[in-house]
């Protein structure tokens, strides 16, 4: 068995030699009808027929992992993926540091393994359930391309998480497998298990948002995972963390394509200031500072995913070699946190404070500033754009006390700047920090759909580069094929 290349005879394309795990090839074979009812209901709407240029997973090996064609969606082949096995690898942190990795799963830690991988495998069908709307607004036929590959590999994910579920945790983990197939994104009854997650995607400028910065936090969670002392799940994330480059490329570029077009726009019309907005928005484009509260929203939502600041649940997936840190065996200490500590912000005595805390219950706080970093650094190259262009405007991220649900400002309302507010402040400044339904009127009116080959909505720019380096008229999806 070629565990580098994937066995694509098989009716569940993997490289985890399936044919000879009867159990588990019999399990996820009885799961597949349900994932395609699941994709016929819940995947994108109204283009289940359609032709779209899809790249699909047909290696591990980086250097040449994909292909390109044309496919039907319900016909891509969801296949499992693991990266190759590194030999003699060693848990890199927490208390067993030092340790064989784990090729089963350890009984001790079972139910905390079955918990994170049910959370991570709950997110992925749950945006696909998010964006699946978004099909019949796309400003091309190659974004909307683009969302396709995105929803399709989202749908990958999950069977990587489903085939552990199936692999390693027997009977309940078919349970759960199931139960990943019947909560519904925004579902009162059964909803999605993380908050980021029920919320609605209702225009591409959300989706894009929701690329760059919830997809990010993916990146931060596979990372850590992709530590994890049991081996199966580290695997399976590395190679995940290889598809989830180009979502957040989609979310960069997306954003970066928009912001390029109002500003295009605005030098053209001569209009020099960002905030009259009514001139902006007659030019048929958005304007930076609903572009800014679009930023406020979904950055302030994605925070949220990273759990308490000070939290034990983290504390002891660490110590138990389960969940590590964002690229753990580069950092340089002694990867067991027992006698650190780590600045974490908290709400005390009516103020925001840096207060030290046990680096090991502030792991959530610290994967969080990592992400911090790596979206700041994102912010910066859209303020680049808007900088060449001549408009004077920067954008930013708002403060982590602002608009939070979870953690230690879950029950204070503060400005984007992080000045704490009262409740009937909030209620009069809401609409000036996030998307109001005045805002969220004038987006949709803008939405809609252009599907000639090489054009564009026009609130968009066009793209550098096409996808597998096509032509700017290439036609990416086939719409009534
Ligand atoms: N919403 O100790 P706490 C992705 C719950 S995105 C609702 O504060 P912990 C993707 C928590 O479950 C990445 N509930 O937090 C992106 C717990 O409840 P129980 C997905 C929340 O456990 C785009 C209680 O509050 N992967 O891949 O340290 C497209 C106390 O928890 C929330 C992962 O997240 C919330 N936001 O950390 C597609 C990785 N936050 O159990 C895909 C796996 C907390 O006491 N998950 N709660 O009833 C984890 O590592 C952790 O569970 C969390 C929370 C980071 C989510």
């Amino acid at each position: 068995m070629d565990l580098i290349n994937v066995d694509y005879r098989e009716k569940i394309p993997n490289n985890v030699n399936l044919t000879e795990d009867r159990r588990v090839l019999k399990a996820l074979e009885g799961w597949h009808p349900g994932y395609l009812d699941w994709w016929k209901d819940m995947g994108p709407d109204g283009f289940q027929e359609a032709l779209v240029y899809l790249r699909t997973a047909v290696s591990v090996d980086p250097k040449g992992w994909a292909k390109f064609d044309y496919v039907r969606m319900p016909e891509y082949r969801w296949g499992i993926l693991l990266a190759p096995q590194e030999e003699g690898r060693k848990v890199p942190f927490g208390k067993h540091l030092g340790e064989p990795a784990w090729q089963e799963v350890p009984g001790e830690y079972r139910a905390m393994l079955r918990r994170l991988v049910v959370i991570q495998g709950d997110t992925e069908p749950a945006s696909v359930e998010q964006q699946r709307h978004l099909g019949k607004t796309a400003p091309s036929l190659y974004d909307m391309r683009n969302l396709f590959q995105v929803n399709v590999e989202e749908g990958r994910h999950l069977w990587a998480m489903v085939y552990i579920l199936h692999k390693y945790f027997g009977r309940d983990g078919r349970e759960e497998a199931d139960e990943l197939l019947r909560r519904r994104s925004g579902s009162d009854d059964a909803p999605r298990m993380l908050g980021a997650f029920n919320e609605a995607t209702p225009d591409w400028l959300s989706f894009f948002m929701f690329t760059f910065f919830t997809d990010r936090d993916g990146k931060m969670q596979l990372e850590s995972l992709a530590q994890s002392g049991f081996d199966p799940l580290s695997r399976t994330c590395r190679f995940m963390l290889t598809e989830e480059a180009h979502h957040m490329f989609v979310g960069e570029t997306g954003i970066g394509r928009t912001i390029q077009r109002t500003c295009e726009a605005m030098v053209a019309a001569g209009v020099e200031d960002p905030a009259d907005i009514a001139r902006v928005r007659s030019l048929g484009v958005i304007d930076l500072p609903t572009i800014q509260k679009k930023l406020n929203l979904h950055y302030s939502l994605s925070l949220d995913l990273f759990g308490s600041e000070v939290s034990t649940n983290a504390a002891n997936a660490f110590n138990a070699g389960i969940k590590g840190r964002f690229r753990e065996t580069s950092i340089d200490d002694d990867h067991r946190l027992e006698s650190s500590t780590y600045p974490v912000l908290k709400y005390v005595d009516g103020e925001i404070k840096l207060v030290d805390e046990p680096a090991l219950t502030a792991l959530n706080m610290r994967l969080r500033d990592d992400y911090t970093r790596d979206c700041a650094k994102g912010i910066e190259r859209f303020n680049k754009i808007v900088e060449r262009s001549g408009v004077k405007f920067r954008l930013a991220l708002p403060h982590v006390a602002f608009h939070r649900q979870i953690g230690e400002f879950k029950d204070v309302e503060a400005t984007p700047a992080g000045v704490l507010l009262d409740a009937a402040a909030w209620a009069k400044q809401r609409d000036n920090y996030l998307p109001s339904a005045a805002d969220g009127d004038f987006i949709a009116s803008l939405m809609k759909p252009v599907s000639e080959p090489g054009k564009f909505a026009s609130w968009i720019s066009p793209p550098k580069v096409g996808i597998d380096n096509r032509p700017g008229d290439f036609e990416y999806v086939m719409i009534a094929a």
